[in-house]
């Protein structure tokens, strides 16, 4: 008897480490005329999918989710909806590239430009002849310079405040070390940080929840300008240098007039992988919601497809829609 609820067709991929799941054919239709109001169909009819393809026993807490719909803006070759263990992402610079190194190997794509539609605005992903693949995001900007949060358990962190496609609180100024062999320590200082952040109602623009914590240090590797450590919601550390973490990071750098327009900075993740980001400045966007000092970033990094199957979800399993706490 085939007692089959959902099955899934899904490509799994890493971006310098950082899984994404793209999930290409098996999903119910969302309604909605924008992706805005499917990503709310989405969120509100079928959490469950969500937890079903991220959670235990079909994925982990560290993957990154990435539906792929059909376009609703005429420029974009398709529509995408992150999501993870906790919820929905508004951008996710790693899973763009996944996203398009997974397309690629479908032979959906090839070398070239190549605009994506995301529920927070358009994206353009030049995938080059190498199989690397740059996005240039959405605007990103500091919001608060040097904010301070009195964290419990470590004392005064002080803090930038950026957005780059989902919220930040970057911090460079501590005390722990960065490295692949301490990620439980930095893990438990950054949900410090972030629920003290929640704590002292420091949030971001229009009161969003700052959901992404960084901490910064000089790299030992050369070429290399910082090395990172980025918690992402739901806390699991990101492998990558982090697409929306680093183009956060390129908005204060250019804010501090520490790094030039269309000069290169190469960001290294916690793992060791690195993403090469520059911007340039947003000149007159006309739009009233961007600050004088908004950027528009550009991400180059490198996806590897490791897996094609299919995800099966059986009327009896008794965890169909995940382990969940
Ligand atoms: O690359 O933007 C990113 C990202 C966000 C969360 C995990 N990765």
């Amino acid at each position: 008897m085939d007692n089959t609820l959902f099955n899934f067709a899904i490509i799994d991929s890493h971006t310098g480490g950082e899984p994404t799941r793209m999930v290409y054919d098996g999903f119910p239709k969302l309604l909605g005329k924008t992706l805005k109001d499917k990503l709310h169909d989405f969120r509100t009819r079928y959490d469950h999918l969500r937890q079903s393809i991220i959670l235990e026993p079909r994925g982990n807490d560290v993957l990154v989710g990435a539906l792929l719909l059909a376009p609703t803006h005429p420029k974009a070759t398709a529509a995408v909806i992150f999501f993870n263990n906790t919820g929905y992402l508004g951008m996710c610079g790693h899973g763009t590239i996944g996203v398009i190194a997974s397309m690629a190997y479908q032979n959906k794509i090839t070398a070239g430009v190549h605009w994506l539609e995301t529920p927070v605005g358009l994206v353009k992903a030049t995938l080059h002849p190498d199989g690397s693949c740059s996005v240039q995001n959405i605007p990103a900007y500091r919001y608060k310079k040097q904010v301070a949060v009195i964290v419990p358990e470590i004392g005064t962190v002080y803090g930038d405040i950026a957005w780059g496609g989902n919220w930040f609180f970057l911090v460079s100024d501590h005390s722990y070390r960065i490295a692949v062999d301490n990620v439980q320590t930095l893990t438990q200082a950054c949900v410090s940080i972030k629920r003290a952040l929640v704590a002292a109602n420091i949030t971001g623009k229009d009161g969003e929840e700052i959901d992404h914590i960084e901490l910064f240090a000089d790299s030992d590797t050369p070429n290399v300008d910082s090395q990172n450590f980025v918690l992402c919601p739901g806390a699991a550390y990101d492998r990558s240098p982090c697409g929306t973490g680093t183009s956060a990071k390129l908005a204060c750098l250019a804010a501090d007039g520490r790094l030039a327009p269309g000069q290169p900075w190469h960001q290294q993740s916690v793992v060791g992988s690195v993403f090469v980001g520059r911007y340039q400045p947003l000149h007159d966007s006309g739009d009233v919601n961007y600050p004088k000092n908004t950027i528009v970033p550009t991400i180059c990094g490198h996806a590897h497809v490791c897996a094609q199957t299919n995800l099966i979800v059986q009327t009896d399993d008794p965890f169909k829609w995940g382990i969940t706490a």
